[in-house]
């Protein structure tokens, strides 16, 4: 079967890394968030694309899960000398990436043509592909500040302010990026990652939904207006477990949006683009109200704590969605 993944930043990143220790890189493609992305000293900083891309080469800092390994803070440290900002903490091996990206972006080159470089540099032989190679940047309303983008909000204010909601601005000129609707047209299956559901899948589901879709058929049929729902089957992860994030403030975000965090809430959030979800076990009690809105549920360990880890939970989820 042929499967596309969507990611968002660290624990996407993990289920990504889990499904591309078994699926051959021809029946595998990863679609990544870039709402995250900024301008930060100059450079375009594309975090999920980059922690996605670390994490399947090995090059990951395996304490935070984002940055590089055996990382370095010189060229920071002298930043700070000159009086430089250092809110957002960029390595030396890190800041290799964004330097030669923000040449070749300056170049006229496009970002998923410099993904697909930077992957062949770091050996990584699956497809990773931004969502799109047009700006699209997640801002977030909040009580106290009002609208922040979205490093201000979640690494500067350490998303301490309460939100309000959410927008992505350029979403109206953005298209997928070269390679998504292909995949998408090939693809047996979605697997919608434990990533946030409203700053990390949210606005890749939103470039894709407003492009036209040249999708096969779905098999079996399913109600659908278009995007992702046109597609057979769509599974998401729960990245609330427990009530709580492992990462991440998406269990806060639900909260302060007035909705009670859980995984239910993250099933009815994607709704009906869902065929099936995957939960932990502490939430079992809350599959059968999955299943009565019409999504095949499946309950087991979640938490990616090892490589290990990762690999078996993907392995669940595939097994999980080739059953008929
Ligand atoms: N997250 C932080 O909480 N603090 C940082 O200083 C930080 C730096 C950073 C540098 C490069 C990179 O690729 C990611 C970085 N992140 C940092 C993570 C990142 O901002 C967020 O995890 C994602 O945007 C949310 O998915």
């Amino acid at each position: 079967m042929n499967f596309v993944a969507l990611a968002g930043g660290v624990g996407g990143a993990k289920l990504a890394d889990g499904l591309a220790q078994i699926l051959h890189p021809e029946d595998l493609t990863i679609v990544v968030n870039t709402g995250d992305d900024f301008e930060h000293l100059g450079l375009t900083i594309c975090p999920d694309l980059d922690t996605v891309c670390y994490t399947l080469a090995g090059l990951a800092n395996p304490e935070t899960g984002w940055g590089r390994a055996d990382e370095t803070f010189h060229a920071l440290e002298n930043i700070e000398k000159l009086g430089g900002e250092t809110w957002f903490r960029l390595g030396d091996k890190d800041l290799a990436t964004h330097i030669e990206r923000t040449r070749r972006l300056r170049e006229g080159q496009t970002l998923s043509q410099i993904t697909c470089d930077f992957c062949r540099a770091w050996s990584v032989k699956h497809t990773i592909l931004p969502m799109s190679d047009d700006a699209v940047r997640t801002i977030v309303d909040t009580e106290e500040c009002g609208e922040l983008a979205f490093q201000e909000y979640f690494v500067h204010r350490r998303c301490e302010p309460r939100v309000k909601g959410f927008r992505f601005a350029g979403l109206e000129s953005a298209k997928p990026a070269p390679g998504i609707l292909e995949a998408l047209g090939k693809a047996d299956a979605v697997v919608i990652c434990s990533s946030n559901p409203w700053v990390s899948i949210d606005p890749i589901l939103a470039v894709l939904d407003l492009s036209p879709t040249p999708l096969r058929p779905p098999s079996p049929p399913l109600p659908g207006k278009g995007g992702i729902e046109g597609l057979g089957r769509v599974v998401a992860v729960s990245p609330i477990i427990g009530g709580r994030t492992v990462k991440g403030p998406a269990a806060k975000m639900y909260a302060e949006l007035g909705i009670q965090p859980s995984a239910l809430a993250v099933a009815r959030h994607y709704g009906s683009r869902l065929t099936h979800f995957v939960l932990d076990r502490v939430d079992q009690i809350q599959a059968t109200e999955v299943e009565n809105i019409g999504i095949k549920t499946l309950v087991t360990n979640t938490i990616m704590r090892t490589p290990e880890d990762r690999r078996r939970l993907a392995q669940d989820v595939l097994n999980f969605i080739q059953t008929l």
